[in-house]
């Protein structure tokens, strides 16, 4: 059986990958399901409307950030160089920066699943018919060979939207190490983190009143149902998002409303009435906790900007 981290990203999904997930996550003490299984289709078509939810504002807000700032951002970068982009769903975001980069030698988004990969080729090419677009199938939390042809060339990398808040302080400090050896000597990185704010507003992101975040979640669940056969009763698990405040974070929970048993692939699982289980976790950080985090992994600060109501982050951050 494989063994699956909790915190891990961007694994390559094979078929029986959510099965092993599951089976070891609901047999552990503290029950858990890892946060990258909420992205089948149906999960991302309920995130695309997460990001369009009034509470929801760390999209809006990345987003303000990057059309203010592309010009700067794009500025630092001399002629010849390279975007390399770590998960290529966020092609508006993408083309912010596209569209203000000079001279740019090629773009590079990096994607586990080939069909993102593909579309997001397909709306690059049709805006910028002139760029060279060379993608690569891969785990960004993996070493990955970085296309020849780009060897020498000064490396932006782009990761925005706050992706790099699902993981634990470890694993995080892990995946920019990573991204430092992929990126290289001299490397730069543009990468979105959530601030530190009220907390009530926190929840609310992660708990609205529409409950698509709560869909979202449960989303889980009905997966199991189509995809493995599970019989859980939906209805008899609530969403639960609450602050963590010692570790700065979000945290997601399925809450089992009553005693129950589910069967999934023929082993049965118990729940007690109130019993969690964890699905995501949500790190927010202030400026100095992510240059401190970042520096763990040898990046140093280049600058740093924030939405008009210091919401968001985007930092540049270079290997020292
Ligand atoms: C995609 C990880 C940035 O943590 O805000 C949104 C995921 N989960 N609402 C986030 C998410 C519930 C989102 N990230």
């Amino acid at each position: 059986m494989t063994l699956v981290e909790d915190t891990s990203i961007g694994e390559i999904e094979v078929d029986s990958d959510f099965a092993n997930a599951l089976l070891d996550g609901l047999s552990a003490p503290a029950k858990f399901i890892p946060c990258r299984f909420l992205y089948d289709a149906a999960g991302s078509a309920l995130f695309e409307k997460i990001t369009e939810l009034p509470e929801y504002y760390p999209t809006r807000a990345d987003a303000e950030i990057l059309r203010t700032r592309a010009p700067e951002i794009a500025h630092v970068m001399p002629p010849g160089a390279v975007l390399i982009e770590f998960g290529s769903g966020s092609s508006l975001k993408t083309e912010l920066l596209l569209a203000q980069m000079r001279d740019l030698y090629a773009y590079v988004p990096i994607d586990i699943s080939d069909a993102a990969l593909r579309g997001a080729q397909a709306r690059i090419k049709k805006r910028f018919p002139a760029l060279r677009v060379l993608p690569l199938l891969g785990d960004f939390a993996l070493p990955i060979q970085m296309p020849p042809e780009i060897a020498d060339r000064p490396r932006l990398g782009f990761f925005p939207g706050s992706t790099i808040g699902n993981l634990e302080n470890a694993a995080a400090i892990k995946l920019l190490a990573n991204l430092a050896r992929i990126l290289g000597p001299n490397g730069r990185l543009v990468i979105g983190a959530d601030l530190k704010k009220d907390e009530r507003r926190l929840i609310a992101a992660y708990d609205d009143e529409a409950g698509v975040t709560a869909a979202f979640n449960l989303n889980l669940l009905k997966r199991a149902n189509r995809e493995l056969d599970a019989d859980f009763d939906v209805s008899q698990f609530d969403h639960l998002a609450e602050y963590n405040a010692d570790h700065g974070r979000i945290e997601i929970y399925l809450v089992s409303q009553a005693e129950q048993s589910v069967k999934i692939r023929g082993r049965r699982f118990r729940f007690a009435a109130g019993e969690r289980i964890h699905t995501e976790y949500s790190h927010k950080y202030d400026i100095d906790g992510f240059h401190a985090l970042a520096a763990r992994a040898g990046w140093g600060p280049v600058e740093v900007w924030t939405d008009s109501d210091r919401l968001f982050s985007v930092h540049m951050l270079e290997t020292v």
